[in-house]
């Protein structure tokens, strides 16, 4: 692995601080990122035990945003045209934004952190409160093999891929598709998207890396959509080899192109991101204590994961942002680790009297601006950090 990236310690992007324990010390991990020439993955190179992020008080859920419900319902129409599948399984099913699409005889569900699972399972739905292995798969395969597994945003959080494709490859039937959304590498780089980078993501995926790695275990990509979510975000279309229902989409081949043409093979492009996120943090920097000189307010709205990385590499902390909101009950009354910045409850025009609203869910842009359109009527300013920090 040759690092690129070092963006300091850091702490567990979700454990967020209850006000009884602000004063206990944070557990921090050195959050680092390095490329494989070998295999052209991109990873974190220190992890951190994943019963350690995913358990029971897991906070981030799915359906907290129409963008992700709405993208799950119309890619739930698309499966259900284009596959017609018997029996699907959902791996890393949250609380069931997904999976609500369909009948709950032909889905089941595994999710690791119990609060999620039982969220799901309150929907009616069948849910294994476990994490992904060959031995779940096993027992889930027992009697009936999948049509289709589907999986957000989760098999980039996995550290052992190969169990991870072995397990996937004995549950697949002969036509079996597995449908693997995750954020693209290629987006991140050109958005200079830093944050994508968390204890929890431990790959950030490209087309060329998931192809290489896929061929060891016999698999392969047929086709690719891309999607607007998690800031840019590829859909890869699987199969095992020797399943000849489908054929491989021109797609592939120019995804595949299209990331080799910009550099996704070479170190030195690495090189160059890691140097343009230097000067990212730099700007920000300077952007926030311009406003600050000027005693003006900031508050942050989105207390996301990605959040953590920017506050806690660029020192940003209750100085400089006052406190965040965010929808999500688990979060509210708790405060963001590292940069110990409180989380209050969003509610309907919280930002109308605010001058400069920092936006950690920056992904979300689209639903966000549209939601406070009156706040940037009437003057309100948003900080982003990507694709280059400034004020909107
Ligand atoms: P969002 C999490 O990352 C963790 P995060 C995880 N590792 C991952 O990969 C992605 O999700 C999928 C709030 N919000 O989706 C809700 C508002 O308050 O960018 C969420 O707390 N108002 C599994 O945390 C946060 O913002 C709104 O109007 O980086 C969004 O978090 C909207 C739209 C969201 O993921």
């Amino acid at each position: 692995m040759k690092k690129f990236l070092d963006l300091g310690h850091q702490p567990l992007a979700n454990s967020y601080i209850l006000k009884k324990n602000l004063n206990l010390k944070e557990k921090k991990f050195r959050l680092s990122v390095g490329f494989n020439p070998k295999n052209f993955l991109v990873s974190i190179l220190n992890t951190v035990p994943k019963e350690k992020m995913f358990n029971k008080n897991y906070p981030y859920k799915s359906s907290e945003s129409f963008t992700m419900i709405d993208s799950f319902k119309k890619l739930s129409a698309d499966i259900k045209k284009k596959y017609n599948p018997k029996f699907l399984i959902e791996i890393g099913c949250n609380d069931g934004a997904f999976l609500r699409n369909f009948n709950k005889k032909d889905i089941v569900g595994v999710e690791p952190c119990k609060n999620l699972a039982n969220l799901t399972k309150k929907r009616g739905f069948k849910v294994y409160p476990e994490y992904w292995n060959i031995k779940l798969a096993k027992k889930i395969t027992k009697n009936k093999k999948a049509d289709l597994i589907y999986s957000a945003n989760t098999l980039s959080h996995i550290k052992d891929y190969s169990e991870i494709f072995k397990a996937i490859k004995l549950s697949l039937s002969n036509k079996g598709v597995l449908i693997l959304e995750d954020p693209s590498l290629l987006e991140c780089i050109k958005k200079v998207a830093y944050d994508q980078f968390y204890c929890e993501h431990i790959y950030v995926f490209s087309a060329i890396a998931l192809q290489k790695i896929l061929g060891e275990f016999q698999l392969e990509i047929f086709d690719i959509d891309k999607t607007k979510t998690h800031g840019g975000s590829n859909r890869y279309y699987i199969k095992k080899k020797d399943n000849n229902f489908y054929k491989i989409s021109n797609k592939v081949k120019k995804e595949v192109q299209k990331e080799i043409r910009f550099g996704l093979k070479k170190f030195s492009t690495y090189k160059k991101f890691g140097s343009k996120v230097q000067k990212s943090k730099k700007e920000l920097i300077k952007i926030i204590k311009n406003i600050k000189k000027k005693n003006s307010r900031i508050i942050g709205y989105g207390a996301t994961a990605k959040s953590c990385t920017v506050l806690n590499y660029c020192n940003i902390g209750k100085s400089e942002i006052d406190y965040f909101y965010d929808t999500t009950t688990y979060k509210i009354g708790k405060f963001l680790p590292g940069s110990k910045i409180e989380v209050k409850k969003y509610r309907k025009l919280a930002i109308s009297n605010i001058d400069h609203v920092y936006l950690g869910a920056w992904n979300f842009k689209e639903e966000i601006f549209k939601k406070e359109k009156k706040f940037l009527k009437d003057g309100g300013k948003f900080i982003i950090h990507t694709p280059y920090p400034k004020i909107i």
